[in-house]
């Protein structure tokens, strides 16, 4: 005890130990729960990332560091943690943002830190390698951008950064740090006593008693009620909340596609067999954790049911300035969903009235027409495979194997994945989000297998795979249990465009014809398929998910099978034209 009060010596001081900057971020990452990092090493993070990886966390490292921020945001997604991706200065940093941009649009928690140039020489522009002005860049992209200088503030830097992934609404975050931060020293135990461990970094936000109760009160209204499910509400983690909404409501409800299996696609109430039949005639529309967005047409329009009466809104939702964003909401719901669907629930007890059976009973006859006509073109074997085939095999090894977590990208091979494909498990899909992005595939599917350690099937487009190809190299470096199975229809849409110049060159939207996807896979050690039938396609993903080697499986499809732009054809100009 004497010696802790005695003063310290000059020789003491001398060797009193000390912690470096590489040192402190690492043990804030490691104090707030952080166990992997996504990235590309390069300076000023090179020895970062081998310092990380002696120390204990998980440094899974990519080909472009686009697919090593896809895999933070997926992570993120899955786990309600930010997913941490580590970049180099200027390019790497460049590389890295598309993925932080498309985080925050999605609410996905995720922080992207990247290394910089000397700040002294960036400011005066005296053009110092890899210089640019990154903090300045990323803030308009994301939810949130800090700068540490020092290294007693990497403690709260990287506090700041997790609150602002994680609280109210997640997105994206920026964490500049810039090469001189690394090695900057300070004293050990002053060091480690200024990291924060973040308490509460996600808070509950209870809603207000009268807004539910205006919400209950416009839903016990509801004649031909309907809910609607977002990937916030997937995101939330509070599936059984959410089943018991549905189900003691007895109201059918529709999921978007990241929200598919929060209740087993085939429930009775899902309605997505009858989505426009839905949409059109519903006339209160409960949206949990789900944005009026182009994906659901603004919430107007003919997809609507434009005239044929008034539909009204309740919106749960975590940010108070999402209501009224495209139309009115009559009852807004702000608060963390769990915290809305439980006080909901607190009032809908036996003596809630289940919608009236016309309506419930005219959704069911629709659902079993459509069901049927879906049934019947799966059950055919054309001669050349095409979506529909193809398709019908996925679809029984997601059955199989409903822990499975798909990913999937493209238009056609994404349309009609998500249509043909049940789910049964919450937060098992994973795709292209509200943006529709190209290129989340072998991103997102590497946080996938890392995160949850179960299998992956990827369903990619043959141009979406081409966005991320190259980290099929990264699932067998790491010998991930992740099966791609390509849709080769050769080309963008299909195979069979022409060049309208009449020139050599074919079309922009046309592919090598007959390429070997498969043996990408090999090139690395892992298992190629070349699949013509649906019976090879069968037997390839069955054994992938049996071996949980790293397998691509090149499918081939009819390449006049395809649409243009798939379903969404309409938002083309040339289309928008001819209107
Ligand atoms: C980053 C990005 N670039 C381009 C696009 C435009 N785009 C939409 S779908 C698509 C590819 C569709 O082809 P494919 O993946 O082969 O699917 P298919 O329709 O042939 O099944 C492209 C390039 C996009 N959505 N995102
Ligand atoms: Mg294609």
């Amino acid at each position: 005890m004497s010696a802790v009060l005695s003063p310290v010596s000059a020789s003491e001081q001398e060797t009193a130990p000390t912690i470096d900057g590489f040192q402190l971020v690492i043990e804030a990452l490691k104090l707030n729960g952080i166990d992997t990092v996504f990235g590309l090493p390069g300076i000023p993070i090179t020895d970062l990332t081998r310092k990380m990886q002696a120390e204990g966390l998980r440094v899974i490292s990519f080909r472009h560091e686009q697919h090593a921020g896809n895999a933070a945001a997926a992570a993120g997604f899955l786990t309600q943690k930010p997913g941490i991706c580590l970049t180099v200065s200027a390019p790497g940093f460049l590389n890295g943002l598309t993925a932080l941009a498309n985080a925050t649009t999605n609410c996905f928690p995720m922080i992207l830190i990247s290394g910089s140039s000397e700040r002294e020489i960036v400011d005066l522009q005296q053009g110092d390698y890899e210089e640019m002005d990154q903090l300045a860049i990323a803030k308009p992209l994301c939810k949130a951008a800090y700068r540490v200088l020092h290294a007693e503030d990497i403690g709260v830097g990287v506090a700041r950064a997790i609150r602002s992934a994680l609280s109210g609404r997640p997105g994206g975050v920026y964490l500049d740090l810039p090469a001189k931060l690394f090695a900057q020293s300070m004293d050990a135990v002053k060091g480690r006593a200024s990291l924060i461990k973040v308490v509460d970094p996600a808070p509950r936000q209870i809603p207000a008693p009268d807004a539910v109760k205006r919400a209950l009160d416009l839903l016990r209204g509801a004649k031909r009620p309907l809910i609607l499910l977002g990937k916030g509400a997937a995101y939330a983690q509070c599936d059984a909340e959410i089943r018991a909404l549905v189900e003691k409501t007895g109201i059918p409800y529709l999921p978007m596609s990241m929200a598919k299996g929060l209740l087993p696609d085939t429930h009775a109430l899902s309605a997505s067999a009858a989505r426009s039949y839905v949409l059109e005639q519903a006339d209160v529309v409960m949206l949990v954790g789900a944005r009026l967005n182009w994906l659901l047409s603004h919430g107007k329009g003919k997809t609507w049911g434009a005239g044929q009466g008034p539909k009204q809104f309740i919106q749960i939702d975590i940010s108070p300035i999402e209501a009224d964003s495209n139309v009115a909401i009559a009852a807004p719901l702000v608060g963390d969903i769990g915290s809305c669907v439980s006080a909901l629930l607190g009032f809908i007890g036996p003596s809630w009235s289940k919608p009236p059976a016309e309506w419930t009973g005219a959704i069911a006859e629709r659902k079993d027409k459509n069901l049927s006509k879906m049934a019947e073109t799966l059950a055919k074997n054309p001669p050349t495979m095409n979506f529909h085939s193809a398709l019908a095999v996925v679809r029984n090894t997601v059955k199989a194997n409903p822990e499975a977590i798909v990913v999937n990208e493209g238009a056609n091979t994404l349309d009609f994945t998500r249509s043909i494909v049940d789910m049964y498990e919450p937060r098992k899909r994973l795709d292209v989000g509200t943006w529709g992005i190209m290129g989340i595939g072998m991103g997102f599917a590497v946080a996938a297998a890392v995160v949850t350690g179960k299998r992956v099937i990827a369903i990619e487009g043959d141009s979406a795979f081409g966005f991320s190809g190259m980290e099929v190299e990264t699932i067998c470096r790491y010998d991930l249990p992740v099966c791609v199975v390509v849709f080769n229809n050769n080309g963008v849409y299909k195979g069979t465009d022409v060049n309208l110049g009449g020139g050599k060159d074919v079309a922009p939207t046309v592919f090598v014809k007959n390429a070997r996807y498969d043996m990408m896979m090999m090139a690395f050690g892992g298992v190629g398929v070349h699949a013509t039938t649906p019976a090879e396609l069968d037997k390839a993903l069955k054994e992938a998910i049996a071996s949980g080697k790293p397998t691509l499986i090149n499918a081939v499809i009819d390449e006049t099978a395809g649409t243009e732009s798939g379903r969404i054809t309409s938002l083309n100009p040339t289309a928008a034209k001819k209107k």
